[in-house]
């Protein structure tokens, strides 16, 4: 196992805190909240990617962590370094579950054949770890946007052979996956997307996406995976114009395709954010497609116009989001993801757990408000209430689908109809929403 970590000491709950910080003032992984303990209502998962693999590089500066496991080759025995020390990390924070993208955590390769067996090797380590810790892998994903070969996008690119060079990309990662006892496995379209219609030609593009995803469904029958399908939207960056933009995008696109039933959606509160919604706006909208799958829970920052990945840290703005997962029923295979990187001048092992606590203690606290406007029950009566009207035998006779257009005009002209409309109350319901996460 790894040492890099040493220091620090299994992170514990401590509702006074601790001088040091490192402890959990919220989260309490045993404590019930309506119904179930908060360990099964979160399902929280620490990412490979960002806090193992990237070593806090920008587009102006070199990588700034030091890790030991990222100072030299990708080799065997800095792959297995990473592998053991993120597995550290993860047990000492007490999370249940890992992310990954294939390239996190096997050893550079040199081509395809040597991609399938570093992948196996790491598959190996990963599942030794495992076993030994019980942290279980929440999904696993392929890397199609970081290699040279992917500049025109996987599924998208106007290659066929880089399409089925992704294909056995993914065909690897599914199965990895599936053997590790994945819960999800995600697809997210770094590059399906383009820069200019002057070279794109966006209805092939779409086609061929269509196919893509297709063969993945196909795959995971085949094979048994018994997991959820996710992808991820994101409407912009690193393609100007990415295909998968928002949740909305992404159920009609699935639904032209045939695919409604094989996927749901993994929604990113940064991605929601990038693409003008609201991340509520983002779950809503996949709970009315019945596509609501996963999440990953890092934040944006209002004054920037990028993916910055940061760490949950305001309660407040996560209360509705978890009203809207609670009333659906919560997550099945789905959690909350930190698809989140630490601040560039971040650069102590500390820093990781700091991050980690205060996100994991945010969405704590907003399990226990969104638990609060549950029990009070006001506000959801209050928006129940705008509705009644469709309770009454005529609202559900139009619903039915047994009445026409022309019923509906010769019941309103005989009437005479004349309705008022009512107030919405949002200040009154701004209001009570305060009040009640006082
Ligand atoms: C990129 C992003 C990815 C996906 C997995 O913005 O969110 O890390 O979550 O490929
Ligand atoms: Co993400």
């Amino acid at each position: 196992m790894s040492t890099y970590f040493e220091d620090i000491s299994p992170i514990q709950f401590a509702s006074e805190g601790s001088p040091d910080g490192l402890s959990f003032r919220v989260y309490d992984a045993d404590r019930i909240v309506l119904g179930k303990p908060m360990r099964d209502h979160l399902r929280m998962a620490v990412c490979m990617w960002h806090n193992f693999a990237w070593g806090g590089h920008d587009i102006f500066g070199d990588p700034a962590f030091e890790r030991p496991w990222l100072t030299g080759q990708w080799d065997e025995a800095s792959n297995a370094m990473r592998i053991d020390a993120a597995f550290d990390f993860i047990k000492r924070l007490g999370a249940p579950f890992y992310t990954f993208h294939d390239l996190d955590v096997m050893e550079t390769p040199d081509d395809l054949r040597d991609h399938a067996s570093k992948l196996a090797k790491a598959e190996d380590r990963l599942s030794s770890r495992m076993e030994e810790t019980g942290i279980k892998l929440l999904w696993g994903t392929a890397n199609l946007f970081g290699h040279r070969r992917y500049l025109a996008g996987a599924a998208t690119n106007p290659d066929p052979e880089i399409f089925t060079y992704a294909a056995a990309q993914v065909r690897l990662a599914l199965e990895t996956t599936h053997r590790l006892g994945g819960e999800n496995y995600v697809l997210w379209g770094g590059r399906e997307g383009y820069e200019s219609l002057l070279n794109t030609d966006m209805t092939r593009e779409l086609d061929q996406l269509g196919r893509f995803l297709n063969l993945v469904a196909e795959h995971k029958h085949k094979i048994g995976f018994d997991g959820l399908l996710l992808i991820e939207p994101k409407p912009q960056e690193p393609t100007k114009h990415q295909y998968d933009y928002d949740v909305a995008t992404v159920a009609g696109f699935l639904r032209k395709y045939g695919l409604e039933n094989e996927f749901a959606v993994n929604i990113e509160t940064n991605h929601a954010t990038l693409a003008g919604h609201s991340f509520e706006h983002e779950i809503a909208s996949a709970l009315a497609n019945d596509a609501f799958g996963s999440i990953d829970i890092n934040r944006g920052d209002p004054q920037l116009g990028w993916d910055t990945d940061q760490y949950p840290n305001n309660a407040l703005d996560l209360v509705l989001p978890m009203v809207l997962i609670l009333e659906a029923g919560g997550f099945t295979t789905g959690g909350f993801n930190f698809d989140t990187k630490l601040r560039r001048q971040s650069i102590d092992p500390h820093d990781m757990f700091h991050a980690h606590i205060g996100g994991m203690d945010t969405l704590a606290r907003a399990l226990l408000l969104a638990e609060k406007v549950i029990e009070d029950g006001r506000l959801l009566e209050a928006r129940d209430e705008r509705y009644s009207g469709w309770q009454t035998e005529k609202g559900q006779e139009i619903m039915s689908g047994n009445t026409s257009l022309q019923d509906l005009a010769d019941d309103a002209m005989e009437r005479n109809l004349s309705p008022s409309p009512a107030s919405g109350r949002q200040e009154r319901l701004e209001n009570l929403l305060n009040e009640l996460v006082q």
